[in-house]
């Protein structure tokens, strides 16, 4: 038995230190920025501006929990200076002991994208959203990044006003030529989202339309499921199982939700249901005898919580519940699931799920030089009051030029 009872003689925790080994998630550059909801911003101290506070923050969050080395970036919103600015962005990044990882073309923001981005009935405005996703391929190239993140808030808010097949057809058209400028390395990841901003249709809601769409624009198109991009009730866990079963995930973007979209905490709602994504995932991997080529991110933005803190704590139960699917016994589950034995195959899950993984979650922390309680450690760094006194009068100037 290990120190946190977990027996060594079974494997089980074996399991789970290499389970942690393996085990790595992107955090994303916008959530340490001062962000809001429609309603209001409320402003930090301590929060980053700058490209390059954001990746010292998210530099933060790798140094205490040694499984964040790569942070997403949004381009309109990290690249001020375009392709001349990648090079520095990328040095910063290494300074801060991170590196770029996924690049987020930004099609939704910009006036012209009111109507749509690559569904827009303008063919002006589609050939202007196909030309920054291809400045952000390259700005990929460039950073050494091999996803292209896609995120589309095309979409239409009344019955009767969008042509929806046309739009399709622009979509489909405009990711397959999107697919023949990556390089042999690099993979375009498609993420749906059911409704906002449209509120009526949304030309990506759901993963079989990202998946139709990643099917026509090529192979090394993948589906990106955001766990928050789902209707109520709906089972993620099924559409990971059939996406991996179709060789079609790309990606996640972790985050949790009581609502909507809500960007809460990754497991602060419902832990049991990352848990069952995580099984799905490892089950996949013990049944083909290969890992599977997913990007692990996360996707919030928490303007309540401090930043940094929110993220270790993103970052710390994402480990939790990987290292608890970890210890499913996958061939005594497999055994249950063919005689149809419910309570026993329901009592697997049941266990892994309620074991407590962190005392060997910290004993994977000592044994890498990591402090064994990464919030408590980035507190005491002192951090956060150093951030507040370099960054505070910034933020402080954006709360006056916001009421
Ligand atoms: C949209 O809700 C989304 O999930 C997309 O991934 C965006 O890139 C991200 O949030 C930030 O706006
Ligand atoms: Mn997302």
């Amino acid at each position: 038995m290990s120190n946190s009872g977990i027996s060594r003689d079974s494997g089980s925790a074996d399991r789970i230190l290499r389970a942690l080994d393996s085990f790595e998630i992107e955090v994303p550059s916008w959530g340490f920025a001062n962000t809001g909801t429609r309603f209001g911003k409320f402003i930090q101290a301590s929060a980053a501006t700058t490209t390059e506070e954001k990746l010292s923050d998210a530099g933060r969050v790798h140094a205490f929990t040694g499984c964040c080395p790569s942070v997403a970036v949004h381009v309109l919103w990290d690249f001020p200076d375009g392709i001349t600015g990648v090079d520095g962005v990328k040095q910063a990044a290494a300074q801060h002991g991170v590196r770029i990882g996924s690049i987020n073309p930004n099609v939704f923001q910009d006036q012209i994208y009111k109507h749509g981005s690559l569904g827009n009935p303008d063919p002006h405005v589609r050939a202007e959203a196909i030309r920054h996703i291809e400045d952000c391929i390259e700005i990929a190239g460039r950073a050494g990044s091999r996803d292209i993140s896609l995120w589309f808030a095309d979409g239409s808010s009344f019955p009767g006003t969008a042509n929806i097949r046309e739009r399709k057809k622009w979509f489909a058209e405009a990711l397959h030529r999107l697919h023949g400028q990556l390089d042999a390395s690099q993979r375009l990841l498609i993420e749906y989202k059911p409704f906002e901003p449209a509120f009526y249709h949304t030309d990506i809601a759901d993963w079989g339309m990202a998946y139709i769409l990643a099917q026509q624009a090529g192979e090394r198109a993948k589906v990106l499921v955001d766990t928050g991009h789902h209707y109520q009730a709906q089972n993620i866990e099924q559409i990971v199982a059939w996406l991996l079963s179709e060789n079609a995930l790309g990606g996640f973007h972790f985050n949790d939700r009581r609502y909507a979209d809500d960007d809460l905490t990754l497991g602060s709602i419902d832990p049991y249901q990352i848990f069952r994504i995580f099984a799905e995932i490892l089950y996949f991997e013990w049944e083909t005898g290969r890992r599977a080529d997913i990007a692990y991110m996360v996707d919030q933005s928490h303007n309540l919580k401090n930043k940094i803190e929110e993220m270790i704590q993103t970052a710390s139960t994402a480990q939790e519940l990987y290292a608890k699917a970890a210890l499913i016994d996958f061939g005594r589950l497999a055994a249950f699931q063919s005689r149809a034995a419910l309570v026993d195959a329901e009592e697997i899950y049941r266990d892994a799920f309620s074991t407590d993984v962190r005392p060997l979650l910290r004993e994977w922390r000592l044994a890498r030089g990591l402090p064994e309680h990464p919030l408590r450690a980035f507190r005491e760094s002192g951090y956060t009051e150093v951030q507040e006194k370099l960054r505070g009068e910034r933020n402080r100037a954006q709360t006056a030029s916001y009421a």
